[in-house]
């Protein structure tokens, strides 16, 4: 397998995944403060010119959820997935996209007003509204995990993953002040031996949009 990623970026997720499942693969950095993802070869592998991108095998995937969705389900022994037509596999999809559809566009709403628009399309009022619309979603999140220690089936899967770095990326912004208990679930989900520390920092200058 070939991954194609970035620094600290989404990508991280499907880099964690293939790290958990112990498989080895190739890691092509597509440097996107240099735009190497608008170029033609690479528009040609994600015409969407986003990363990451996995090919296995010469197949190409796009969208980080579902790369570590498609890993999780590649390698059923690792367990990073609950079993396929049970209740808790509904439940898995549910907080994937919880995270991806109710979450994640805040977040991204936020770093769009902040850094990437013209300054004259940058909006103080859309960034507040979008904090106050991300610490709704992400009290539901806090609220699930006063009683469990990880977010579907009381074990680790790959919708940790998935909502792990979203939650990195809201404590960079200061957003998780009000939450210890999402606080001490990233540490958890840090000591996991497979967790790659070096593409997540909490400090917002390193993430890439
Ligand atoms: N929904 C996509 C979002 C992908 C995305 O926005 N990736 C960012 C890196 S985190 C990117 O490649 N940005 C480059 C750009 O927008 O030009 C996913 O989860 O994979």
């Amino acid at each position: 397998m070939k991954l194609y990623e970035f620094d600290v970026s989404r990508s991280m997720r499907v880099h964690w995944t293939l790290r958990e499942v112990g498989v080895e693969f190739e890691s092509v950095i597509i440097d996107l403060t240099k735009g190497e993802q608008k170029t033609p070869e690479f528009l040609a592998i994600n015409p969407y010119g986003k990363l990451p991108v996995l090919d296995d095998d010469g197949k190409l995937i796009s969208e980080s959820a579902a790369i570590t969705t498609y890993i999780a389900e590649k390698y059923p022994e690792k367990k990073l997935i609950p079993e396929s037509q049970t209740i808790q596999r509904a439940q898995y999809y549910q907080w994937m996209s919880f995270c991806i559809a109710e979450m994640e566009p805040q977040l991204w709403t936020i770093r769009k007003h902040m850094l990437i628009y013209p300054k004259a399309d940058r909006s103080r009022d859309a960034i507040k509204l979008a904090k106050r619309e991300y610490i709704n979603a992400v009290a539901v999140v806090d609220k699930h995990l006063q009683e469990r220690e990880y977010m579907v089936d009381d074990r680790f899967t790959a919708a940790d993953i998935i909502i792990c770095y979203d939650l990195f990326w809201a404590a960079s912004l200061k957003l998780l002040k009000d939450f210890p208990g999402l606080t001490e679930y990233l540490v958890r989900l840090q000591k996991r031996p497979a967790f790659p520390g070096h593409l997540i920092n909490t400090g917002s200058s390193k993430l890439i949009y």
